[in-house]
């Protein structure tokens, strides 16, 4: 992990990258900077936003997954593809929402080009048969019950475990308790970095590194400052955050504004107040509310320092609206 107020990883690497750190700071926060690479012209296919709602939960207390393994190239910034491994064909893969005792039946099947796997932290689960790696071409699956609420990573375990995370092999799981919590707005915030090589393939020379190139809530570097969340005054709202790091941790602050209420556990037990940035590691998650009391705009970032310049930033617009997001 390369925590600290030093920065982010290399210092020469940021120096030829980023220029004068503190303009670029300014530029992130007002919007006028919108891509730390420039973007590399392309035709390969895009990938449209991704919503950061909350998916409802479905009815039944029998819920089946179906993750496919494969190969895609996906969009991680404007204009920037990357040549990824992904379940589902997105990265992040398709976020859950089940309940704490569902059953939960997986279904894995591998459409990639090289073994894969299916590791859930949400689940207690013997890993050398239900996690276990596949090649091509083959299914597994396995059942679990969440024994505890939260929001949870799933990825590939596969070894090395950096390079099928560092391409894009996760996502999310929220767990509701059984006893719900108040009422809020809710959105799902997957934060990851990638390391992209000149030809669009992840490069794990760099994810060794720890030189990461881009940062992202829900995989694609800025793109809720271009694309606010947009809420009322007066609304709770509850993030649930996810780091899929594979390297770094999310140290989640929204600027302006204090985490009135954190989960770092399984809600609505362990209940913290008044905290001021909250740091998830890379394999955690953690539930956290704010009271969007005042309108304005409240910048989401990753407070390690150079993460919001590589993408990890991204704004909450607080106004009067018909409808929010
Ligand atoms: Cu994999």
């Amino acid at each position: 992990m390369s925590g600290g107020w030093d920065g982010y990883g290399s210092k020469a690497r940021r120096s030829r990258v980023l220029g004068s750190a503190t303009a670029r700071l300014i530029g992130v926060l007002l919007g006028g900077l919108t891509s730390v690479v420039p973007p590399t012209p392309t035709t390969e296919a895009s990938q449209p936003v991704p919503d950061p709602r909350l998916p409802p939960r479905p009815a039944s207390r029998v819920i089946h997954l179906h993750l496919i393994a494969h190969d895609k190239t996906v969009t991680i910034a404007d204009g920037v593809h990357m040549r990824a491994w992904t379940f589902n064909g997105t990265v992040p893969a398709p976020t859950w929402h089940v309940r704490v005792g569902d059953t939960v039946q997986v279904t894995f099947t591998n459409r990639g080009t090289m073994p894969h796997s299916i590791d859930f932290h949400a689940a207690t689960a013997d890993w050398k048969t239900a996690f276990r790696s596949i090649p091509p071409g083959r299914s597994l699956s396995y059942t679990f019950r969440p024994r505890y609420a939260g929001a949870f990573l799933y990825h590939c375990g596969t070894l090395p475990v950096l390079l099928h995370m560092g391409s894009g092999m996760y996502g999310a799981i929220i767990v509701d308790p059984i006893q719900p919590l108040p009422r809020a707005r809710e959105f799902v915030l997957v934060y990851s970095e990638f390391y992209v090589g000149k030809d669009g393939t992840p490069d794990y020379q760099r994810m060794l590194n720890g030189q990461a190139d881009y940062a992202a809530f829900n995989g694609r570097a800025f793109q809720y400052r271009t694309n606010p969340l947009r809420v009322r005054p007066g609304e709770r709202l509850r993030f649930y955050v996810v780091n899929a790091g594979p390297r770094d941790e999310c140290d989640f602050h929204v600027i302006g504004m204090q985490l009135d209420t954190v989960y770092p556990g399984s809600p609505p037990l362990g209940a913290l107040h008044g905290l001021q940035t909250y740091a998830i590691p890379p394999g955690g998650g953690a539930v956290i509310e704010v009271k969007a009391n005042l309108p304005g705009t409240f910048p989401f970032v990753n407070h390690e320092v150079g993460h919001g310049d590589l993408g990890g930033v991204g704004l909450l617009e607080v106004r009067p609206l018909r409808s929010g997001v």
